[in-house]
């Protein structure tokens, strides 16, 4: 491979391409991801990784292409491991180090660093006779098919260029979820042809909720308002709405910005991640509906790994029903769902991460008194907490990114304890990532079996009043946290700031503060809760004074 001509001549023009000399490439919070002219060199890297990491685990890897919920001149690639999980974090320094060796006229140096990663990487196993098998997909964005292309051209010269069994699928435009579905299912069924995938999902997810909805009959909904953000959500929707209305009549479904075509309207004033970050509804979205109670409205992310639902109250007031949302309610059902001696040798718990709601963790632990665990932002990183410390592990991150994940204790109790209602509930949720599809499909089959509208599950317990700002600053890597991410290590004085402002306004002992480096986009996040939006406000304003006062 090192020695073929592609690999030269793409060196070549990847190094003199100065758009990217003095950039220092993160595989951050998922993957690599930046505006879309920066990154042909981690694009490159991505598919190196790729070769190295399929050697090693004999399987199929994957590579999304996508940059989910950042605007549409950026874009990014993270790599699917064969049961559907992300990169582990041990090997994101390959990636990294592949990324930062291509620099101009240093071919030799990037050829040695290669070297020395892969040998590292794949000490632990053999390299001959192993068949290279490789899984794309992309996004709507218009940069994500020049990606997709350079993918195919790379791994079918490397094909030519060694002579080595490589089998490379192009899934063209799907969401992040469906990609890492359909990597599972070839590593689980052992298959190298390509699936249809549309079939394989509809079955796997849609089937048992349109079961579950046949058996409640219930009308408690009549239409179901989907914000596609514009993206690929509404791609694979469009499709799946079809097949979904031929089978039943029984919720209407509308699907709100879905003009993919239009690059330039992905995830503008719509989609989850501006809901949530803007607490008002997206564009496109009719008030008076969102007051009716027999509507239920959410919003998907540009690759639609991520949901938020919401309404609007009898006085037009927003209720936000974010991640900590969905999380508390899937704990609320299980525990309704079951004897309380069902959880005698098992453990049921949910994993957040800082930017929790301060009474979403109150409510887990005083009133469904279920553990509760911090992660750091990453849903790689609550995916393995969830796994590490739970039986039945739900974890959401407050942005509407997660899933609930299960062990085999668990699933052989069910299927001990005969309870068909759980089993079919189980069997909706996607536990290979957070899936905004399916995510959608878990929560209505709740809402429907606990007879509730979506205000009603907003009643459950009020949020604190909060805020998540940006804030563009000089340099973000010089924030570094620990703590999960709430407390800041640097720059020097940050974190005394902080608690001074959050000590001098908290009356009433509900006032948090956490300053955060954002993995995905080149800003740090301030995110502020106390018990009045006053308050609050006076939090971030101060904050945000004191990173310029830190940053000068
Ligand atoms: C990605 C990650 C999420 C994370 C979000 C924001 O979401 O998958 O786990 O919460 O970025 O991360 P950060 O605050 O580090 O920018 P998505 O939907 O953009 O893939």
């Amino acid at each position: 491979i090192l020695c073929s001509d592609f690999l030269r001549d793409t060196y070549d023009s990847l190094a003199s391409n100065p758009v990217t000399e003095h950039e220092k490439f993160v595989y951050g919070t998922s993957g690599f991801r930046m505006h879309n002219e920066k990154l042909d060199i981690p694009l490159f890297a991505t598919c190196l990784i790729t070769l190295l990491r399929s050697i090693y685990c004999n399987e199929f890897i994957g590579i999304m292409i996508t940059a989910s919920h950042n605007p549409p001149q950026d874009n990014g690639f993270k790599t699917v491991e064969p049961k559907g999980e992300m990169l582990p974090q041990s090997w994101e320094k390959y990636v990294t180090s592949i990324a930062n060796s291509v620099k101009k006229g240093k071919f030799d140096e990037f050829i040695a660093n290669f070297l020395n990663v892969a040998t590292e990487a794949l000490k632990e196993t053999t390299v001959e006779g192993k068949e290279l098998k490789i899984i794309i997909g992309r996004d709507t964005r218009q940069s994500s098919e020049r990606f997709s292309s350079f993918c195919t051209k790379f791994f079918n010269n490397i094909l030519t260029a060694t002579h080595e069994k490589i089998k490379f699928i192009d899934y063209g435009v799907v969401t992040t979820p469906q990609l890492h579905f359909i990597v599972r299912k070839h590593t689980i069924k052992q298959q190298t042809d390509k699936f249809d995938i549309l079939n394989e999902y509809f079955n796997e997810f849609f089937q048992p909720f349109l079961e579950v909805m046949s058996n409640l009959k219930s009308s408690r909904f009549k239409k179901l308002y989907i914000d596609c953000a514009n993206g690929v959500g509404a791609v694979q929707l469009e499709k799946l709405k079809e097949i979904y209305s031929k089978k039943t009549k029984q919720i209407e479904i509308e699907l709100i910005n879905t003009d993919y075509d239009d690059y330039s309207k992905l995830n503008v004033d719509c989609g989850a991640d501006f809901v949530k970050t803007n607490q008002r509804l997206p564009a496109n979205v009719n008030e008076t509906l969102a007051m009716d109670g027999e509507n239920l409205f959410c919003s998907l992310d540009g690759d639609a790994d991520r949901i938020i639902f919401y309404a609007l109250d009898a006085n037009a007031n927003f209720c936000l029903l974010d991640g900590d949302r969905m999380a508390t309610l899937i704990g609320e059902y299980f525990m309704e769902k079951t004897p309380k001696s069902f959880w005698n040798d098992l453990k049921l718990g949910i994993v957040q991460t800082a930017y929790a709601n301060g009474n979403s963790t109150s409510y887990i632990t005083d009133e469904l008194k279920l553990d509760v665990k911090c992660a750091k932002t990453g849903v790689k990183n609550l995916h393995h907490d969830a796994v590490e410390n739970f039986d039945v592990g739900i974890y959401f991150e407050a942005n509407g990114h997660g899933t609930v994940v299960f062990n085999d204790l668990f699933m052989n109790k069910l299927k001990e304890s005969n309870l068909p209602e759980l089993s079919l509930f189980v069997s909706l949720i996607n536990q290979a990532v957070g899936d905004a599809i399916t995510d959608m499909f878990v929560i209505i089959a709740i809402l429907l079996n606990l007879d509730i509208d979506a205000k009603t599950w907003f009643s459950k317990y009020k949020d604190l009043p909060n805020r998540l700002v940006k804030c563009v600053v000089p340099d973000r890597s010089q924030f570094e946290t620990f703590d999960y991410e709430r407390r800041l290590a640097k720059p020097a004085g940050l974190q005394d700031a902080i608690n001074h402002i959050v000590s001098v306004n908290n009356a009433l002992h509900k006032t948090r503060s956490f300053v955060r480096a954002s993995g995905t986009e080149d800003v740090v996040r301030i995110y502020a809760e106390s018990h009045s939006v006053e308050s609050v406000e006076v939090v971030v304003q101060d904050v945000l004074k004191a990173i310029k006062a830190a940053t000068a």
